[in-house]
């Protein structure tokens, strides 16, 4: 089928009222995070998935095919398998097709992204999708500049291409990173942004972008400013997951040592599960609105390695500073913890610390899980994946 074939196809549909549309329940979702959205309704999310995000994608799908969506996703075409973590949908997809859909597509193909909507014509889009590596950004500006930033005005376009732009309700995943610099903290939706990289000035266009053309066009689109959100799934190079898989590896015997950057950098950790719930809540308010989902508390990377070490029963005594710092359990005297200055960005985001009262107030929203929680179940998980490898193994 062409493109030719479906525009027509929209052209007549002879669409019914916004209010009557959106009883369809079809989101679309681009980008990793599309696995925790289920539906059987109508949402279409768009998602740059890559190989080790596809767990993110997954937790975002169950979420909202258990509110009864129906659920299409966005996936890039990998040489290498890359639905693992979606596997318990993709098996769904064949026993009920009409539940769960993956497409394959890109953030920097706009004909594909209409061809894309075109076909599914969903009630809400949930743009996850981006190269979302903040250090990998400054490697990749050009690219991350791309699909991050250019990439959301595409899906945008796609929707008013296909004559959706009143029908569609739009989610754009903004991200704490545009305060970069701190300016003032707690940060809030009125707080100044001072992006620090690649990355964060990219994400710093889709948020404009979206706000234009929620004015210019009078769409249903909001930014939701998300602080860090982790959890078991998350992929294995950001460093809340890269230090529960070393602890687990460390305590298996399976890794001697682990090398980290800048452990004084701050963040406003919470978990993945709760900022699913707030970035839906987001899309069914009565008019379009940014908000920012944070915890409130903030925390150092050095902390993170200390809680999670505890975990299993291994207490680090820290010596040196800077690039010299390292680690040393206390018990044995062995070096787990090491700087390496290749893990450093040419400019830091040094401190992150949302204030989420406007989420709180508006969508009812809070936060569940604490730190101390999210910690431990990470490293839990970690210790279960990775023993369950030596059981393999063996
Ligand atoms: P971040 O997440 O950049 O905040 O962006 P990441 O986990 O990569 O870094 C958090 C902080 O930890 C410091 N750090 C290290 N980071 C990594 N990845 N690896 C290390 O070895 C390491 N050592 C120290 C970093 O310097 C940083 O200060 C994440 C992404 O998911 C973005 O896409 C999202 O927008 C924001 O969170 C909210």
């Amino acid at each position: 089928m062409s493109l030719i074939d479906v525009l027509p196809g929209i052209a007549k549909l002879n669409l019914p009222s916004p209010e009557e549309y959106r009883k369809r329940k079809v989101a679309l979702i681009s980008g990793t995070m599309l696995s925790l959205f289920d539906g059987r309704g109508g949402c279409l999310i768009v998602k740059q998935a890559s190989p080790d995000r596809m767990g993110r994608i997954s937790s975002r799908t169950e979420f909202l095919l258990a509110k009864g969506y129906q659920v299409h996703g966005i996936i890039r075409r990998s040489s290498s398998f890359n639905t693992g973590r979606l596997h318990h949908l993709y098996e769904d997809q064949h026993e009920r097709p009409n539940k769960f859909k993956l497409h394959y597509g890109d953030l920097s193909d706009s004909t594909n992204l209409v061809y894309i909507i075109a076909q599914v014509q969903p009630t809400e889009v949930y743009n996850l999708g981006a190269q979302s590596h903040v250090k990998v950004s400054f490697e990749m500006a050009e690219y991350t500049g791309d699909v991050d930033g250019l990439g959301t005005l595409r899906l945008l376009d796609a929707i008013r291409t296909c004559g959706l732009e009143k029908h569609v309700r739009f989610y754009q995943a903004s991200t704490s990173e545009l305060y970069g610099k701190v300016v003032e903290t707690p940060q809030s939706e009125t707080t100044p942004f001072y992006p620090r990289s690649p990355y964060g000035c990219a994400k710093l266009y889709a948020y404009w972008i979206c706000v234009n053309y929620r004015e210019s066009y009078g769409m249903y689109a909001c930014n939701g400013i998300l602080f860090n959100h982790e959890s078991p799934r998350r992929g294995r190079t950001f460093v809340t997951r890269k230090i529960s898989r070393a602890v687990a590896d460390i305590k298996l015997g399976k890794q001697s040592c682990l090398y980290l950057g800048n452990l004084d950098a701050l963040r406003d950790w919470g978990h993945a599960r709760d900022y699913i719930e707030g970035m839906w809540l987001i899309l069914q308010q009565d008019n379009p609105e940014d908000f920012v989902l944070a915890t409130g508390e903030t925390h150092s990377v050095r902390e993170f390695v200390e809680k999670a070490f505890a975990f299993v029963n291994v207490k680090l005594r820290w010596e040196g500073d800077g690039v010299e710092e390292t680690g040393t359990d206390v018990e044995t005297g062995k070096v787990i913890v090491r700087v390496d200055p290749k893990y450093f960005r040419p400019a830091e985001v040094e401190l992150l610390h949302g204030n989420p009262a406007k989420a709180e107030r508006v969508l009812g929203w809070k936060r569940r899980v604490d730190f101390d929680s999210l910690v431990t179940e990470m490293v839990e998980a970690d210790l279960k994946a990775s023993a369950s490898l030596i059981e393999d193994q063996n």
